[in-house]
């Protein structure tokens, strides 16, 4: 099954049939939005079965025409940095925020704890940065899929074993055969040791043997691509499909976006652009159903890292 039909109801991780990651195609909408009202109502109905694909709620969201009598209430911006104001807590099954980008603000490199992330342009522009994860952090959802590789890639013997012992995962670094097409296993026979520990002694001689602080190495985080999106734009990541930056181009203009996580999450991971080392950080809402909410000052510190 790819990712487009996968059952956002669900964290990604627990998504266990979803072994292809999304290739983009035209979206064809065939639903009538009249307003952010109507859209949230559908959602609900969506959101009240147990199966969510994720094509139906990028496809609600695309019909959606972005109105700014239907959400300014909601747009509330800080001079210092993107706000997230709460409009819809779906009941607990996803919730929706409106996200005000100042001139120049931007988010730091994260991750979305696991669940699915929808975003929809509501005015201005945004760059959406994408990034590899650091080869130091596995996030669950690639913990899953690489475990259910490894199961059918290495070894083709285990497909002849009894049920109970091919269910048993296969750790790729003590296959012993010599036909096993694991990605590892081929690197290794190619060069009698695999590909990253000869990128990493590169690196470690281009940055010298001061480079690792804490563990981390002194590496830029790998960049996969950069998109702008336009007014009415909708994109969807999750953590299968990498980290990424949100920025706002204009150093003149605002911007405002919609997201939809599901499900909700009140805290997920940052990463320092340059070593890639995780922090957990708890994510706060700025305002709530359009009224600013008094802000703890130590939250406040813990969201401004984000
Ligand atoms: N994930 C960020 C915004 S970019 S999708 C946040 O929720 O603050
Ligand atoms: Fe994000």
């Amino acid at each position: 099954m790819d990712v487009e039909n996968a059952n956002c109801k669900i964290k990604v991780s627990q998504c266990a049939d979803m072994e292809v990651l999304p290739i983009e195609r035209p979206l064809k909408i065939d639903v009538e939005i009249t307003g952010l009202e109507h859209m949230i109502g559908e959602l609900h109905r969506v959101f009240s079965r147990d199966h969510v694909n994720v094509q139906d709620v990028q496809k609600l969201m695309a019909a959606y025409k972005s109105n700014p009598k239907d959400w300014s209430k909601f747009a509330k911006y800080d001079r210092f940095r993107y706000t997230r104001n709460l409009v819809d807590a779906g009941n607990g099954a996803f919730n929706i925020m409106i996200l005000c980008w100042g001139p120049g603000h931007a988010s730091a490199i994260h991750d979305h704890a696991d669940s699915h992330c929808f975003m929809k342009l509501l005015s201005g522009s945004l760059d959406e940065v994408r990034y590899e994860w650091p080869e130091t952090v596995q996030p669950e959802v690639l913990k899953v899929l690489n475990n259910n590789k490894s199961r059918r890639k290495c070894c083709s013997e285990s497909q002849d074993l009894p049920d109970s012992v091919s269910e048993l995962t296969i750790d790729t670094d003590s296959c012993q055969s010599d036909s096993c097409e694991c990605d590892s296993c081929q690197k290794k026979r190619q060069n009698g040791r695999c590909q990253e520990e000869r990128d990493d002694e590169e690196r470690r001689e281009d940055y010298g043997d001061d480079s690792e602080d804490e563990g981390y190495d002194v590496r830029d985080m790998k960049v996969r691509g950069r998109s702008r999106m336009e007014l009415n734009d909708v994109c969807y990541i999750n953590d299968a499909l990498g980290l990424h930056r949100v920025e706002n181009p204009s150093h003149v203009d605002g911007a405002v976006s919609l997201h939809l996580y599901c499900p909700p999450f009140d805290s997920c991971r940052v990463f320092d652009a340059r070593t890639g080392k995780p922090t957990e950080v708890k994510v706060t809402f700025w305002s709530m159903y359009g009224k600013k909410i008094k802000r703890v000052l130590e939250a406040n510190h813990a969201a401004d890292s984000q």
